[in-house]
């Protein structure tokens, strides 16, 4: 794949309809591949969740990441999480439930969802490089109280390719935040997971109900064989 695909349009085969891309209109997204949400001892942990639910999401994404970056396409990385001082931490959000810890609370990986913590940190296989943008986040959206709208509009923007974890809390934020601001999401199937299997299943259904009420579902693969079949066409 060369960056000579930025200069092509591609037809992704996704649900609810075939979708076609301006790829130099198009950004990879990657919401909160975080060790916090990834693995034991995080945020996603202390909640009560079985997290390996979580691990069939990463070669997926690698996949799209290795494709973009050989694209020389907009990469996104997010990672949710709050100032040491939680100063940007709703009392609403570090006090529900019965975590095993709270927001803040120091645990295996440093201070839970805490900025510049080990848990934070995102997973090292897919880990950003120079010149890829990080957006940190203190909620659920990637665009509530962030930089992301400025970063999409300099960079003419009108597509996004959306994976990362968990299905329907922080991918379904982010995408319902971006229709509502006029981007076309094409929500990755196997790029996302959830802790809870059926969650992810309907926050996909969600998502491309009524006509893709929200956005587009495809798989990896076929946006992988998208963007390779324009490449070889350029
Ligand atoms: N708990 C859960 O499913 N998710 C979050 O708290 N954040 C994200 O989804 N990133």
């Amino acid at each position: 794949m060369t960056s000579s695909l930025l200069a092509t349009t591609g037809t992704v085969m996704a649900e609810p309809e075939p979708i076609s891309l301006d790829w130099s209109k198009t950004a990879l997204l990657i919401i909160d591949m975080q060790r916090d949400f990834m693995e034991p001892g995080g945020f996603g942990e202390t909640l009560g969740n079985d997290v390996s639910q979580l691990a069939r999401a990463v070669q997926p994404i690698a996949n799209l990441l290795t494709a973009a970056r050989n694209a020389g396409m907009l990469v996104i990385h997010t990672r949710e999480g709050h100032k040491p001082d939680l100063s940007d931490a709703p009392p609403a959000k570090v006090e529900r439930g019965a975590p095993s810890l709270r927001i803040g609370d120091p645990g295996p990986m440093g201070r839970i969802l805490i900025r510049g913590e080990p848990g934070h940190d995102i997973i090292p296989e897919l880990y950003p490089v120079a010149g890829e943008v990080v957006i940190d986040k203190p909620g659920k959206g990637a665009f509530y109280a962030t930089e992301l709208g400025d970063v999409l509009k300099q960079h003419a923007i009108a597509n996004l390719l959306v994976c990362g974890v968990t299905t329907e809390v922080c991918v379904n934020t982010t995408v319902r935040e971006a229709n509502d601001r006029g981007y076309r999401c094409v929500v990755i199937s196997d790029g996302c997971a959830s802790y809870f299997p059926e969650f992810h299943e309907m926050g996909l259904r969600m998502i491309k109900a009524q006509g893709g009420i929200f956005g587009w579902v495809a798989d990896s693969t076929a946006v992988l064989a998208a963007m390779s079949l324009e490449t070889l066409n350029a």
